[in-house]
């Protein structure tokens, strides 16, 4: 297994929209594997590999209190989601960052699994607000873009003065 750099906002490459997985070949799961490690090293509770500059569609989150829950969605698709409700979101790419998102309360998501089988899941609370955050990252979406222009360009600005005083 293997660490993974984490891309940094406003990196252009958080931006691009990741391809869906052909197939879950040995390939894919030795990326889930560095993505997981990834995840649990920074610490985290997700990841989507559009993060590590892969850009498939390929996302590992555990939410659990004892990080021993690994849940691996290849190739999501959102079936519903239900209600509203607003939460304080992070985000690895974005470091020190926390701010409250609106997303939908409940939702029901299928995709496949690490096995390459396809399972659908009914998930509320921070799950389904990760798995939400996570399938922005693939379609190339910060969570920082939810946020007022005021907001937005102070932060940018913020995380550019970092980067270059980071060399
Ligand atoms: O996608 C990411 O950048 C990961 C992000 C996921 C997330 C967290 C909270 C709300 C929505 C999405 C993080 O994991 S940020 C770090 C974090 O929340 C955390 C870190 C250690 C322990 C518990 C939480
Ligand atoms: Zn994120």
């Amino acid at each position: 297994m293997a660490l993974l750099p984490i891309l940094e906002y406003p990196d252009p490459r958080l931006k691009k929209v990741a391809a869906p997985v052909a197939a879950v070949t040995p390939e894919i799961r030795k990326l889930v594997a560095d993505m997981a490690e990834t995840m649990y090293a920074a610490p985290g509770v997700g990841l989507a590999a559009t993060q590590v500059n892969v850009h498939k569609q390929v996302i590992v989150i555990d939410v659990s209190d004892e990080r021993n829950d690994l849940q691996v969605f290849i190739n999501p698709v959102l079936l519903e989601a239900e209600g509203q409700a607003e939460n304080e979101e992070g985000c690895l790419s974005v470091p020190g960052y926390y701010d409250r998102v609106a997303r939908a309360e409940r939702i029901r998501v299928r995709a496949l699994n690490a096995r390459g089988e396809t399972f659908e899941l009914d998930t509320d609370g921070l799950l389904a607000v990760c798995v939400q955050h996570e399938m922005d990252h693939l379609r190339g979406k910060v969570f920082v873009e939810y946020l007022s222009p005021l907001k937005r360009s102070r932060l940018a600005a913020r995380m550019r003065k970092k980067q270059k005083l980071a060399g």
